[in-house]
């Protein structure tokens, strides 16, 4: 039994941190405790000065997706490789079905996929149209295939839009099977609307591609994604929030005591809008993603949203495409492909501008890149904690160590990197994914296809508490009878 002792570190959970060794092996965390002796042929991480840290959630990504007339350039091996490299162990990513083709199909599309992951993932699953065959497969996807979350964009019309008929079905049916609902919210239609005005009106650019996605797009489409999951009794996450007004909605709902929890990406805390003004087109349309990157009194928001809890979970939603694919939209903004890269650079980013900015503590670190993921979506303490019994994905992190992020050198399969030139101090030197050393020092040790799908369950308990609740307040015909004589 291949062994890793990590020595003289200080461990750091979402909930504590004290000093302590860490023995890992058969893939979980077998012991913690001071000065544990030293299995024979074990190796010996010397994790003094250093924290050792659950590895990170990035509940966020899309790798090799076909989007917009082209795939995603990073693949489910190359991602968790780059991943990986930047102390983050574990992806959530996304099976998006095409309208009409049936989710199963799509499952298993994404599965075989992902079967060259080098580290464990799992799958949110977009419901993008609706008949019975949607609600049977949401069951079998649920009770069979560790699917929990579902999601819905609300953007993207004429391709995944899913509108009201389709979010009230799929999220009464969430409800039923114990799952969470999940958005990415956006109104569609206003955004189809803008786009036609501004190309019409010749602005064909990458700068029309925020123009087109104001804040008031997304802000009225969480509020109705909110007030939906609010008359329907189903807990709601909201991705990728950019916008105050998203913020606004989710801390009404939440002071409320509706189950609402909120995601950012690392982008959008410390990237502004304008980038899209560049006058180099490949720069500028590097950057369209939607939401789009905002002003910054969005950026400082979200970072008090980040602090309050209005928001929960960290992520990047690392959907790649190359200078050549991006130049689909040379002439026309609405055909640049949306998405940007950030797997690797997620947790350098939140550790430099969150912990030692000191708007984080290193438990809320903890919590925001991997803790809260793990528990929303189902998968405490397995994943997102330091504890025995628990996977052993692990990173060791030294917060002194400096680096310069560049596409030049980082591990992305993409030839851009939108934090390019950032110098950050604190960093992973050694990451362990499964127990086994997958990264150490820049010595990159992934295997192709060491990746497991990790299921998720339901949310029992809270929906048991709910069937008792309508079941107790369940409604009753009126009797009406002949008008009393
Ligand atoms: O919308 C998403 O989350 C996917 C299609 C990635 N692209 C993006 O611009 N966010
Ligand atoms: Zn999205
Ligand atoms: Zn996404």
């Amino acid at each position: 039994m291949s062994s890793v002792l990590i020595k003289g570190g200080t461990i750091v959970n979402a909930d504590r941190t004290w000093k302590a060794d860490v023995l890992c092996a058969d893939g979980i965390i077998q012991e913690i405790g001071e000065n544990l002796e030293t299995p024979a042929g074990a190796e010996i991480v010397d994790a003094a000065a250093q924290y050792v840290m659950p590895g990170g959630i990035d509940p966020h990504t899309h790798m090799e997706l076909p989007f917009m007339g082209t795939t995603a350039s990073e693949d489910f091996f190359t991602g968790t490789t780059a991943g990986v490299c930047g102390g983050t162990t574990m992806i959530i990513d996304f099976v998006i079905p095409n309208p009409k083709e049936p989710l199963m199909d799509a499952y298993k599309k994404w599965r075989g996929w992902a079967e060259k992951a080098a580290a464990d993932y799992s799958f949110h699953v977009a419901v993008t149209w609706w008949d019975e065959s949607v609600h049977k497969d949401m069951g079998t996807l649920v009770e069979k295939y560790g699917v929990n979350s579902f999601k819905h964009f609300m953007a993207y019309k004429g391709a995944i839009m899913a509108d009201d008929e389709v979010l009230v079905n799929s999220f009464t049916r969430a409800r039923e099977l114990g799952a969470i609902a999940t958005v990415h919210a956006e109104n569609g239609e206003l955004v189809a609307h803008l786009q036609n005005e501004l190309f019409a009106a010749g602005i064909t650019g990458p700068e029309g591609h925020p123009l087109s996605r104001p804040p008031g797009v997304e802000g009225e489409a969480a509020e109705r994604a909110i007030r939906i999951a609010d008359v329907l009794n189903v807990p709601l996450y909201i991705v990728h929030n950019s916008a105050i007004q998203a913020l606004n909605a989710i801390a009404r709902a939440r002071a409320d005591g509706q189950r609402v929890f909120g995601e950012v990406l690392a982008g959008h805390l410390v990237i502004d809008d304008s980038v899209y003004r560049n006058p180099d087109f490949d720069f500028a349309a590097a950057h369209v993603m939607s939401p789009p990157f905002r002003s910054s009194e969005h950026q400082a928001a979200l970072w008090k949203g980040l602090q309050c809890g209005t928001l929960h979970t960290t992520a990047t939603d690392h959907c790649c495409f190359c200078a050549p694919q991006k130049a689909a939209g040379k002439d026309d903004f609405r055909k640049i492909p949306n998405g940007c890269g950030g797997v690797e650079d997620r947790m350098g980013v939140l550790w430099h501008h969150g912990v030692n900015s000191g708007r984080l503590t290193v438990n809320e670190f903890v919590a925001a890149t991997s803790t809260n993921a793990a528990k929303i979506f189902n998968i405490y303490p397995k994943k997102g904690s330091i504890s025995v019994g628990a996977d052993a994905d692990i990173a060791v992190w030294d917060p002194e160590k400096t680096r310069t992020i560049s596409a030049k050198t980082h591990h992305q399969n993409i030839d851009f990197n939108v934090f390019e030139g950032m110098e950050i101090k604190g960093a992973n030197t050694v990451t362990l994914s499964q127990g086994k050393i997958v990264y150490k020092d820049g010595d990159v040790r992934t295997v192709k296809g060491a990746g497991r799908y990790i299921d998720r369950p339901p949310f029992a308990p809270f929906y048991d508490a709910l069937k008792i609740k309508s079941a107790v307040e369940k409604p009753t015909a009126v009797k009406r009878g002949k008008k009393a004589a």
